[in-house]
């Protein structure tokens, strides 16, 4: 039996794009995902998040499920482009008082509100200046966190500066899945570099005006070597270097890991990284939050460095295929991975409080003749990641939090709304919003918090 202990922080967490639809509302400006979305060919179906779960108009509704939930907390992102719609200049009113609605609902309803400042919604302007190829994008952010950080100031409970900035940069800029599209490997690493710049500038803007937690939030890979050769290790380590520490070495430790480089050097010389940045992205923060949802297997081989593949410069590596069982994104699912990914992240990193900021499952749900949708292959997922936490910490992982992924079904980027990821299912003809059973599961065991 595992009980997770009274200041542990439970919740469910969504993201503005993903949710919000109303993109011409109230002086919002366009984003890159408002561009890719409606580019023929980008996205399943077509599908753009122009209406999304309408959450912009139905978002006090959508808090009461939170509550009704008994979670602790509710992590949301910011648009930016409903704060500065061309991502510059003075904040439009409109915006700000949105999202200060929503921090005062949450906090009415008893909920600490986490909030990520940016969760892929970068102003289409600024792209079209660069985007974040461009240096100048990663002051423009922070002048943004200063308009943000002002107006809700302490009322935030837990600030998060980036969502995932591996996928920001590699798969915005490298592989060209996610907005803004493009393909350039030698970008994937600028892009990463002015991500990191963005992210101490903008814990830089939060302390200068708020005194609640500041970290961020990644997406470690969870690479596992499937054989104990010491190719395979190797194999590990460079993808590690280059998808994982390329992020939180600078901004935990103040340094980019030699292997980052190493590996990188047929790409890119790296003459963008400005004497003192280092300085500014090693700032101290309060924890890191991880998203997890599936591990990959790897072992050593004998291939040259592909071209287009987010792994930037790694060659001699066999990607293995996912072991089943599967979830609906074909993602192997497999518990012990998010223990074993926070213990080596805690072994690397000793000093900084971790978090799960983002885990869950999309899967093939079905909605029965009395209206209900039976999953258990999704409250199974849960149950047993919650455990895998509870290892974790078991371990002596310093873990204060965990989110699912997601509170309701969303625009799931590249695929549309062809993907399920909520505990709430959303009707996207009606906005009928429906508990799932692993919903109701979420709220008994939060009553208890005891597995
Ligand atoms: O939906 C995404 C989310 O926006 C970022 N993390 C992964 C989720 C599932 O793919």
């Amino acid at each position: 039996m595992t009980t997770f202990g009274k200041d542990f922080v439970f919740g469910t967490a969504t993201a503005s794009y993903q949710i919000e639809g109303a993109v011409n509302e109230d002086g919002r400006g366009r984003s890159i995902w408002d561009t890719f979305s409606h580019t023929p060919g980008k996205v399943v179906n077509g599908d753009t998040g122009d209406v999304a779960c309408d959450h912009y108009h139905r978002w006090a509704s959508d808090l009461d499920i939170v509550a009704e939930l008994g979670a602790d907390a509710y992590r949301l992102s910011i648009a930016w482009p409903r704060i500065q719609p061309t991502g510059v200049g003075r904040a439009n009113q409109a915006g700000i008082d949105f999202y200060s609605r929503l921090i005062d609902g949450l906090l009415e309803r008893g909920i600490k509100p986490l909030v990520t400042l940016y969760h892929w919604d970068l102003p289409q302007t600024l792209e079209d200046h660069g985007g974040w190829v461009d240096r100048d994008t990663a002051y423009r952010f922070a002048d943004y966190v200063e308009l943000v950080a002002g107006a809700l100031g302490d009322r935030v409970w837990s600030w998060a500066t980036l969502n995932e900035p591996w996928c920001a940069a590699m798969l915005g800029y490298v592989t060209g899945e996610h907005a803004p599209g493009r393909r350039d490997p030698e970008s994937g690493l600028i892009a990463s570099h002015h991500l990191n710049l963005a992210h101490g500038l903008g814990v830089q803007a939060l302390r200068a005006q708020t005194h609640s937690r500041v970290g961020l939030v990644v997406n470690y890979h969870q690479f596992a070597a499937a054989d104990d050769s010491p190719e395979a290790r190797d194999a590990v380590e460079r993808l590690d270097a280059v998808a994982n520490w390329i992020y939180t070495d600078p901004i935990l430790r103040g340094a980019y890991d030699p292997r980052t480089i190493e590996v990188t050097k047929n790409v890119t010389s790296w003459g963008f990284v400005a004497d003192g940045d280092l300085d500014v992205i090693h700032q101290p923060i309060d924890y890191v939050g991880h998203n997890y949802y599936s591990p990959t297997w790897i072992l050593g081989g004998t291939n040259q460095a592909e071209a287009g593949s987010p792994w930037v410069g790694v060659d001699n590596v066999t990607f293995l295929p996912p072991k089943k069982p599967l979830s609906d994104m074909g993602w192997a699912i497999d518990p012990a991975g998010l223990t074993a990914l926070l213990t080596r992240f805690h072994e690397r990193y000793p000093d900084i409080d971790l978090i799960v900021a983002e885990n869950g499952a999309a899967m093939p749900d079905t909605v029965d003749e009395h209206g209900e949708i039976h999953d258990a292959d999704r409250t199974d997922y849960l149950k047993t990641h919650i455990g895998a936490v509870g290892d974790a910490i078991e371990k002596g992982v310093p873990v204060t939090g965990y989110f699912t992924w997601s509170l309701l079904d969303n625009f799931e980027w590249a695929f549309g709304y062809t993907k399920r990821f909520g505990i709430i299912r959303v009707d996207y003809d009606t906005q009928q919003r429906t508990w799932k059973d692993s919903a109701r599961w979420y709220q008994q065991f939060l009553a208890t918090r005891t597995l």
